[in-house]
C-alpha cells in the first residue's frame, strides 16, 4: 500500500475529530519521513486549526492538513538562464540517481535548446563504470561528454569541461560526481575544492548545486542535506526514486530544517521521468487527493 492509501485509509478508519486520529497521523507522517518533531507539530496545528476554525468532514480536514503541509514546503524552479552561462552539479551519497539525473536534465535541456548547447563533465572518476555511464548517455542524447581517466582530479575534469563550453560556445555544463557517503569527511571536503574551481571560473555564471536525495532513504537524508549543506551552498534538492515509494516526506523536514527547497522530482527511469518540482502536485502525491 503507498502512502497516500496510508493515509486514506487512516481517514476510513478513525473519525477525524477523535484525539486517537491525530495519535494515528502524527505516527503515519512520521512514517512518511517527515521526522518526528515536525510529524508532531503538523498533527498538533491540524487538531488545533479545526478546532479553532470549526473544520469538519474528510475533505476538509484532509484540505487544512495540505494547507498546513505547504506552508512547510519549499519549491524551487532551477533551468538554465538563457543571458548567463549555466553550471549545474549534481552531488549525494552512492546510488541515489546521480548520473541518472544528470542525464535527464541533460535530456529535458537540450529538448529547449538543443542538444549542441551542452556540455556533460564526467566528474566522477572514481570508477572506469561511472564514466561509460555518462558517455552512454552522451551518445544517446547526442550530447558532448568532457571525461579524462579513471583517477583522475574531479575538479580538474569539470574545469575542463567548463573550458570545452567556453571554446564551442556552449552555456550549460551539467556536472556529475562520485557517490560520497556523507560520513566520510575527505570526501565531503574534496567538494570544496570541486565548489572553488566552479565559482572562480566563469564570473557572474549562473551555478545551482543539487543534491540528490533517494526518497526511499528515511530521515537519513536529512543528515545527507545537513553534511553536504556545510561544506557547500545547496540550492536545491533532486527527489529520485519517488515513484517506488511515494514517501518524501523528508523534503518537508529538509525545507523546514535547513531552508533547502526541492528542485526536481524523479519518478523512474526513462529521460522524461524528472518534473520540476510543484508543491501543491507533490502534496496531491503524497496525501492523496
Ligand atoms: N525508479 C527510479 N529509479 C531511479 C530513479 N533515478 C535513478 N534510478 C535508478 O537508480 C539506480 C542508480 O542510479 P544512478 O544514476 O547510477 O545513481 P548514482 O547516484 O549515479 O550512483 P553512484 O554513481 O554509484 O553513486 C539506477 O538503476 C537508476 O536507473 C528514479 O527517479 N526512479
Ligand atoms: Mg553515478
Amino acid at each position: 500500500m503507498g502512502f497516500a492509501d496510508r493515509i486514506r485509509a487512516l481517514f476510513g478508519r478513525v473519525r477525524p475529530g477523535d484525539a486517537e486520529f491525530y495519535e494515528d497521523l502524527a505516527d503515519l507522517l512520521v512514517e512518511g519521513d517527515l521526522g518526528a518533531s515536525l510529524a508532531m507539530e503538523v498533527s498538533e496545528t491540524l487538531r488545533k486549526n479545526c478546532a479553532a476554525k470549526g473544520i469538519s468532514g474528510d475533505s476538509a480536514i484532509r484540505a487544512e492538513l495540505k494547507a498546513i503541509l505547504f506552508g512547510f514546503g519549499l519549491a524551487g524552479t532551477f533551468e538554465p538562464e538563457i543571458d548567463s552561462f549555466n553550471i549545474f552539479l549534481v552531488l549525494g551519497v552512492n546510488g541515489v540517481g546521480k548520473t541518472t539525473s544528470v542525464a535527464k536534465l541533460a535530456a529535458r535541456f537540450a529538448a529547449k535548446s538543443g542538444s549542441d548547447k551542452i556540455v556533460l563533465a564526467a566528474g566522477d572518476t572514481f570508477r572506469a563504470a561511472a564514466i561509460d555511464q555518462l558517455k552512454h548517455h552522451g551518445e544517446r542524447l547526442g550530447i558532448k561528454v568532457v571525461a579524462q581517466e579513471q583517477g583522475s582530479d574531479p575538479a580538474a575534469v569539470i574545469y575542463d569541461s567548463i573550458s570545452a563550453a567556453l571554446s564551442d560556445g556552449v552555456q550549460t555544463v551539467i556536472a556529475d560526481t562520485a557517490g560520497r557517503m556523507h560520513t566520510r569527511s575527505d570526501l565531503i571536503r574534496e567538494l570544496g575544492k570541486i565548489d572553488r574551481i566552479i565559482t572562480t571560473r566563469v564570473p557572474g555564471a549562473n551555478i545551482k548545486r543539487f543534491l540528490v536525495i533517494d526518497a526511499t532513504t528515511g530521515q537519513n537524508g536529512l543528515r545527507q542535506a545537513e553534511i553536504f549543506g556545510s561544506a557547500v551552498h545547496v540550492d536545491g534538492l533532486i527527489l529520485t526514486k519517488f515513484d517506488s515509494s511515494a514517501k518524501g516526506g523528508l523534503v518537508l523536514a529538509i525545507a523546514k530544517g535547513l531552508g533547502i527547497p526541492t528542485a526536481w522530482v524523479g519518478t523512474g527511469e526513462r529521460y522524461e521521468d524528472l518534473k520540476p518540482f510543484v508543491l501543491e502536485t507533490f502534496l496531491d502525491d503524497f496525501i492523496g487527493k
